[in-house]
């Protein structure tokens, strides 16, 4: 059986960083282990009082005792990071235990332009620093913008636009990226993907759903990484997430205005783990 290890926070109410991975993962068949970094009521993007109780300082204690156990992960997950200092450790996490590892990196901090609440401007250059670790990472446009140090295009942009971004990402050091939540016509909606070592591209459409919901990034990136853990190939990973993940905000359309409270991708679980066989 593959097995993964995710390092992001419980947001306990929300379905976003672990609340989505640890179900989304173990669904498609591939043992789960977490690092949690922080536990919040909520997540931080749009309920007030959130409570928040940082776990830094248990990070290294638990991959230190890991090391003693020998234990070994087919790919190590990393999304939603709070600190410059949670980033250090991770990369050092990556050093020890990524050799063999598909190092999958989800640069969350930011969307529709915006930096989420508690990052500051300088965080995006140290997120930089981890996705030159990463085979894979996935950043939605906002992100891949704030990482490159460049403009955010809006809904400006075109297909040469997004093949070129992607190429710069790779540049940062990364063998592949993806860029997610691509729309080059009002009907479908997709992500691109560049592999810097072959020099190929790869895209995967689907009908484009006119709303949004928090959390469908870690809902895509989740049953992402589960697919490539898997070894599926690129074009198949990239197909099943996004299949899954626009089934689950079909399902939830209905609710638009619950939009803090993520997708209903529980009731999709079953054509999930489908999909991954065979
Ligand atoms: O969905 C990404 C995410 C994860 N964790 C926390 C967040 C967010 C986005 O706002 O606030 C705590």
């Amino acid at each position: 059986m593959k097995r993964t290890v995710t390092i992001q926070d419980i947001s306990c109410f929300g379905r976003c960083s672990l609340t989505a991975a640890l179900p989304v993962i173990s669904a498609m068949g591939v043992e789960t282990a977490i690092i949690p970094t922080a536990v919040l009521s909520t997540h931080t993007g749009g309920f007030k009082g959130f409570t928040f109780c940082d776990l830094t300082d248990q990070i290294k204690p638990i991959y230190d005792h890991w090391k003693q156990l020998g234990l070994e992960f087919d790919s190590i997950y990393t999304g939603y990071l709070g600190s410059d200092e949670q980033i250090a450790l991770v990369c050092e996490f990556i050093d020890i235990f990524g050799k063999n590892a598909l190092k999958f990196i989800d640069p969350v901090m930011a969307d529709n332009g915006k930096l989420y609440t508690g990052f500051g401007d300088d965080f995006p250059a140290k997120m930089a620093k981890l996705c030159a670790k990463a085979d894979v990472i996935v950043p939605n446009l906002t992100e891949a913008a704030f990482l490159l140090g460049e403009k955010y295009p809006g809904d400006e942009y075109d297909e040469k636009y997004i093949r070129e971004l992607l190429k710069r990402l790779c540049s940062l050091g990364s063998k592949s990226a993806v860029v997610t939540g691509v729309i080059y016509d009002s009907n479908h909606h997709g992500a691109v993907a560049y592999d810097s070592v072959s020099g190929e591209y790869c895209e995967y459409f689907a009908e484009h759903i006119d709303t949004s919901f928090h959390g469908t990034g870690d809902v895509f990136s989740s049953s992402l990484c589960g697919a490539l853990t898997l070894g599926k190939s690129m074009y198949d990973s990239l197909r099943i997430a996004v299949d899954f993940t626009v089934s689950a905000i079909r399902d939830t359309r209905p609710e638009k205005d619950k939009y803090w409270y993520g997708v209903n991708f529980e009731q999709r679980l079953g054509d999930l783990a489908a999909s991954c066989k065979g």
